[in-house]
């Protein structure tokens, strides 16, 4: 099912700050982790893209209650809760995208993101030819749903990898709410036995 000419795998936030004793963290948010694992597997044996997208905030950042915006601070560059969660089994050959590095942007979305060289990911999967991307990580209601409405927005098919994103649930069903936005817009939904 996974192409590797066209497909990519794409791992959003799975940083520790998202994760259970994390300054944000998404409620069991570290479950998604083995899983994921087991998806960064059966890409690398194909051969096929994986992308990891990190937030990367400045410490002061309109992005933070303090500073106006909604969130405690969270992913601060270089900091511990920045790193991605010490079991995510990440390649070498994983591209990593940041975003969030402007402190007037929120930068939910992975389309905001850039690589290493200050490529956008938008660019970068163009370049590889990538027309499908398998998106999971966290949170679901944030990241996770901003990357994919952006990709259908782009042009791009989109399969959700339904065990493996958690949602923060400010208010409770915000990720449920989530999932049906993300279907109304044209995603679709798979786990790792549909793979
Ligand atoms: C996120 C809330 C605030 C996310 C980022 O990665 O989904 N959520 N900043």
């Amino acid at each position: 099912m996974i192409d590797p000419t066209y497909d990519a795998l794409v791992v959003v936030d799975v940083q520790n700050d998202f994760c259970p004793g994390g300054s944000l963290a998404v409620p069991d948010g570290d479950r998604v982790v083995p899983v994921l694992n087991r998806y960064i597997e059966r890409f690398r044996k194909l051969n096929a893209s994986i992308y990891a997208s990190r937030d990367w905030h400045p410490p002061v950042t309109k992005h933070f209650q303090a500073y106006g915006g909604v969130w405690p601070p969270h992913c601060v560059e270089g900091t511990k809760g920045a790193e991605f969660h010490p079991d995510l089994a990440l390649t070498p050959e994983t591209v990593m995208v940041s975003k969030g590095m402007d402190p007037e942007q929120d930068a939910y979305s992975c389309f905001q993101a850039q690589d290493a060289e200050g490529c956008d990911f938008a660019v970068s999967l163009g370049e590889r030819g990538i027309q499908r991307l398998f998106i999971g990580g966290l949170a679901t209601d944030y990241c996770v749903k901003s990357t994919v409405l952006d990709a259908l927005h782009e042009g791009f098919q989109v399969v959700v990898l339904q065990d493996a994103i958690g949602a923060v649930d400010v208010k409770p069903g915000d990720g449920e709410r989530a999932i049906e936005e993300m279907r109304a817009a044209g995603a679709t939904f798979a786990t790792l036995d549909d793979l």
